[in-house]
């Protein structure tokens, strides 16, 4: 019978390891300590024995019982304790608010294209565009720079590879959206006004206010009677429209070989009120765009009568633009992807 006893126990302690849930468990503990189980019934037909005998399977009897009863309390103190964590980290907190779904937006240079598109289509300019990699003829030759002319040392070159070019055509990035005026005006008669926003590239060492990549908007006007007064007039309010009544502008004298006269356009520094400041290389000013009056080659080349019409031109620079505005003192900034910069406009 000690034998008998001494199997039960093992062969209970073996199953109880088995063990991985709590009706596992109970089931283990009606089989080994159940009123119909071996060990209780055993320990019912005591009675039988004879007094010795009874002493000794008694005691191992009991002994069993109790070392079973213990392991399961631990047992099933194990299970809970890990259920109850189970749960607690599955737990669901509805009440908690939701996370809030990141929204991007346009980037400020989009933002002010979109600003310059509205207000010169205000004024009844067309929004046109013109391809970024460009024939040299049009982005200089048809812009009265014809080969070994000194301006194009104005436009530090980026040169599509010998690859890409068309016979002997030489092909490049354009350095100016000018080439659109001519893609325009070979097209089309006057009266025209158009905008031409678009990427330009320069092979230009970089600095606070120069990127070798930045966005220009050309502007061009052709007609019957157009004179530098209507330039000036266009140009006034659009900086009125974009800067305010308060800003000064500043028209000087500048040369590009595609206008005559030519004109440099400044707005008075916003950072530093025209005291001198890094964003302004201390001069006050801050040059914002080139223009003139179409130069009578230039309409000449695409079959327009300089003798009946005249036109302007402006190019302006467009990430000086909120430069300007906001303050902001390098240029290098717009497209450095930082988000700590891009999100506050
Ligand atoms: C031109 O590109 C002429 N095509 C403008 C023009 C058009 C003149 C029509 C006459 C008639 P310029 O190189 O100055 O000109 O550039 C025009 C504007 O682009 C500048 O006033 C400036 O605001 C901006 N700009 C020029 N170079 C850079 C650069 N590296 N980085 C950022 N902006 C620049």
């Amino acid at each position: 019978m000690l034998n008998q006893l001494e199997e039960l126990a093992s062969k209970a302690f073996d199953e109880l390891g088995k063990v991985t849930n709590l009706e596992e468990l109970e089931a283990w503990r009606i089989r080994y300590l159940g009123k119909k189980s071996d060990l209780i019934q055993t320990l019912r037909s005591l009675a039988t024995l004879s007094l010795k005998e009874r002493r000794v399977v008694g005691a191992r009897a009991n002994e069993v019982k109790k070392a079973l009863e213990t392991s399961l309390a631990e047992k099933k103190k194990g299970l809970e304790q890990g259920l109850a964590l189970s749960l607690q980290r599955e737990s669901l907190d509805v009440t908690l608010p939701g996370e809030s779904v990141l929204l991007g937006h346009l980037h400020l240079t989009t933002q002010t294209l979109d600003e310059i598109c509205s207000i010169f289509g205000g004024m009844g300019f067309q929004v046109v565009e013109g391809p970024e990699v460009e024939w040299e003829y049009y982005n200089f030759e048809a812009l009265n720079m014809p080969a070994d002319h000194p301006a194009r040392d104005m436009f530090a070159t980026l040169w599509m590879d010998s690859d890409t070019k068309t016979g002997d055509r030489p092909m490049l990035l354009r350095t100016h959206t000018s080439p659109v005026q001519i893609r325009v005006m070979e097209k089309s008669r006057p009266p025209i006004r158009v905008i031409a926003p678009g990427r330009v590239y320069r092979y230009e060492a970089t600095d606070a206010t120069h990127e070798w990549m930045f966005y220009q908007v050309e502007g061009l006007a052709v007609d019957k009677n157009i004179t530098l007064a209507d330039l000036k007039g266009t140009l006034f309010e659009f900086t009125r429209c974009l800067f305010g009544e308060e800003r000064k502008v500043r028209f000087r004298c500048d040369y590009f070989p595609f206008v005559e006269p030519g004109v440099e356009v400044a707005i008075d520094c916003l950072a530093c009120g025209g005291t001198g400041c890094r964003l302004c290389g201390n001069s006050g000013w801050i040059e914002i765009l080139g223009a003139g009056m179409v130069h009578p080659e230039v309409l000449r080349r695409v079959d327009i009568d300089p003798e009946v019409y005249s036109g302007f031109a402006f190019g302006m620079g467009v990430e000086r633009i909120p430069m300007l505005r906001y303050g902001i003192d390098d240029i290098r900034l717009f497209y450095g992807n930082d988000l700590r910069f891009l999100k506050q406009f």
